[in-house]
């Protein structure tokens, strides 16, 4: 078991939010937070996903030999919230956070931008992506994380594979 400084992580939040404009918070800002709160996933065991969200978790949570970013400490933590600071006063702001789409540096969309490609670079051996067969439209969005983040950050060095499970719903079309 590792054993975490929980108010250390706290505190390297705080530092990467506070007193910024909660559309100007940079990947790089988050560094500090994602070396506290780092985890190494063994080689085969990555599990990248885009529009399946709800059923890569259902798995992974019933079989533990595969584990996706949600299912690490730093990806655990996070996941579901939202935060950001504001510019007139330290610490966070309880009030109102800008939505995902709102601008692109927003302080949850580059967290999740910076956690993905630390998890992306660190993967090693073989690499699952499970995808959604049975979704609408393009089977990942072309600016999804997997396809702008994660895909690239692959080291071609480490990978010896990628294996893609493409899921269709029982019963459901075969897109
Ligand atoms: O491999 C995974 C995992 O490692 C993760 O960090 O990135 C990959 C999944 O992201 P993705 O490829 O962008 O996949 P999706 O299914 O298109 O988006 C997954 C979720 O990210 C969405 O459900 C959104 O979460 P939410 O708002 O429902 O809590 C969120 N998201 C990503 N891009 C977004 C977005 N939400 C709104 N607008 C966007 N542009």
């Amino acid at each position: 078991m590792t054993v975490r400084n929980c108010s250390g992580i706290w505190q390297e939040l705080i530092d990467a939010v506070q007193r910024k404009d909660p559309c100007k918070v940079t990947q790089e800002d988050y560094k500090r937070l994602a070396q506290v709160a780092a985890q190494t996933v063994p080689c085969d065991k990555t599990l990248l996903w885009s529009r399946t969200n709800n059923l890569v978790h259902r798995y992974t949570k019933a079989t533990e030999n595969v584990v996706t970013l949600e299912d690490t400490f730093l990806g655990f933590l996070f996941n579901g919230l939202t935060w950001c600071g504001k510019t007139s006063r330290p610490g966070l702001n309880y009030k109102s956070c800008p939505a995902w789409d709102e601008c692109e540096n927003n302080s949850v969309s580059s967290f999740w931008k910076m956690a993905s490609a630390a998890f992306a670079q660190a993967s090693c051996g073989i690499v699952n992506v499970m995808l959604n067969g049975s979704a609408d439209g393009d089977i990942s969005r072309k600016q999804s994380i997997l396809r702008t983040v994660e895909i690239p950050n692959l080291d071609p060095s480490r990978v010896s594979e990628v294996k893609v499970w493409v899921i269709d719903d029982i019963e459901g079309e075969d897109k």
